[in-house]
């Protein structure tokens, strides 16, 4: 499978969109069809303007992927898409994403974490997918829901979890929280509570990789960077500039959008004119590829070729992950508006589930050795919370560092005295 910004402007042609037999024109999508997995219909609207919205046309894009991956089986030499060591790897990231965000849960609903907690449940397969493909020089960028890429990218679980703690020893020191993890060891740039921040951060990385490589001659930066967003998020303007520039400089970037369907409890398809975002990569020149999200091997199929094309300096690619969260939109929400039908079709297609299948399906591994991985996962979170429990708040002091460039704080006052170094300065705006 390779990609190509003009056999992309149809993703992967390896499906020309033949209608189903039953596919009359007029009835492309009947009124009852649903987008995917979501059990909301599209809009009468959008579907006689424009009838390239229509099911079979999604569908195709979707089979395409999974007919490339076919394909690839059967020219591989051992018919499986991976070893037994890539199986075991993928399985435990995602368990260990799955694992540490349940526990999460409870120890947000025991009063440990502070704020907004958004967790990740279901789309796990997107971020093992593509980041255990990536080095630890190259860059992740992501969102609120930020603690499964960190700890995909290797950022280890004491600090993720130190952090959600607000505990000194977390990956920012306490000071960022759920929504911010950060880590320059393991070049996770960000999580960021504002949708869509991240993305020029991530284009600017990609930017600098690229200078690096070209203008200041480090032949060996080959650095790419991937920036997860959600499907609410590519309806923000700075998505369409970096996608410009980014296909303008052919950076080596990734921009992999997590379209879960919803953004907090707006439908993707109310909100979106075309829902389909792939198609957004080939209007700037860059390839779009839709693939199922749920997924984690095709998932890694498509983030081989798109990591491979950045880091070959052949520029960036859109990538939509169509997937789900199992949870209400943070640990706050409820979850009373999305229809019970549409969380059971992609509950069912758990992905954990699905790469256990395919493991023992193939003899991959045993049942065992599954879970001994559980195990080891279930020790390791463990350990996580009573080092994170254990750890200290970090000083009051600490409060300002980090938020102006004065290294001490809100600067200098009207008396000269660095206003930090008033006592009384945060009383009453803040308790740490
Ligand atoms: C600039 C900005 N506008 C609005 C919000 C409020 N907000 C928080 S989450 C969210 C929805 C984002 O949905 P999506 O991008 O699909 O991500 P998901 O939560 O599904 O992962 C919105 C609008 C925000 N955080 N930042
Ligand atoms: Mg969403």
């Amino acid at each position: 499978m390779s990609f190509s910004a003009t056999n992309l402007a149809q993703p992967l042609q390896l499906n020309t969109a033949t209608p189903r037999s039953n596919d009359k024109p007029s009835l492309l999508l009947p009124k009852t069809s649903s987008f995917l997995g979501s059990t909301r219909n599209f809009r009468p609207t959008s579907l006689s303007a424009n009838p390239s919205h229509s099911n079979a046309h999604r569908r195709s894009a979707v089979v395409a992927v999974s007919e490339a991956v076919k394909e690839k089986k059967l020219h591989a030499s051992t018919n499986l898409l991976i070893t037994k060591e890539e199986g075991l790897e993928l399985y435990e990231d995602m368990v260990l994403g799955r694992s540490f965000e349940d526990m999460c849960a409870q120890m947000y609903y025991r009063g440990k974490m502070f704020g907004f907690v958004h967790l990740y449940n279901g789309q796990e397969a997107v971020s093992t997918g593509f980041i255990k493909l990536t080095k630890k020089e190259d860059s992740v960028v992501s969102t609120y829901r930020d603690h499964v890429h960190s700890l995909s990218k290797g950022v280890p679980a004491r600090e993720v979890m130190s952090e959600l703690f607000g505990k000194a020893t977390g990956c920012c020191r306490g000071q960022g929280g759920s929504m911010h993890m950060f880590s320059k060891e393991y070049n996770v740039l960000g999580g960021f509570a504002f949708i869509g921040e991240g993305i020029p951060v991530a284009t600017g990385a990609a930017f600098s990789s690229r200078y690096r490589r070209e203008v200041l001659k480090q032949a060996d930066c080959d650095h790419v960077t991937l920036a997860f967003f959600g499907d609410g998020t590519a309806n923000n303007g700075q998505f369409f500039e970096c996608l410009n520039m980014a296909a303008l400089w052919k950076l080596p970037i990734v921009f992999v959008v997590e379209n879960n369907l919803w953004a907090i409890g707006m439908s993707h398809l109310r909100a979106t004119s075309d829902p389909e975002i792939w198609k957004k990569g080939p209007a700037f020149g860059m390839p779009g590829v839709h693939v199922d999200g749920m997924d984690v091997l095709k998932v890694r199929e498509v983030a081989k070729e798109a990591i491979g094309r950045a880091r070959r300096g052949e520029g960036p690619t859109l990538v939509e992950c169509e997937t789900y969260r199992f949870r209400g939109h943070s640990l706050a929400d409820p979850d009373e508006l999305r229809d019970p039908a549409e969380k059971a079709h992609y509950a069912a297609r758990d992905p954990i589930t699905a790469l256990k299948k395919y493991i023992l399906e193939n003899n991959l591994a045993t049942e065992q050795e599954l879970k001994a991985i559980h195990k080891k996962i279930d020790e390791l979170v463990e350990d996580a919370v009573e080092f994170a429990d254990e750890s200290p708040l970090p000083p009051r002091s600490q409060l300002l560092e980090n938020v102006f460039a004065d290294p001490k704080g809100f600067g200098i006052g009207p008396d000269g005295s660095y206003r930090c170094e008033d006592p009384k300065f945060t009383q009453g705006t803040a308790h740490v």
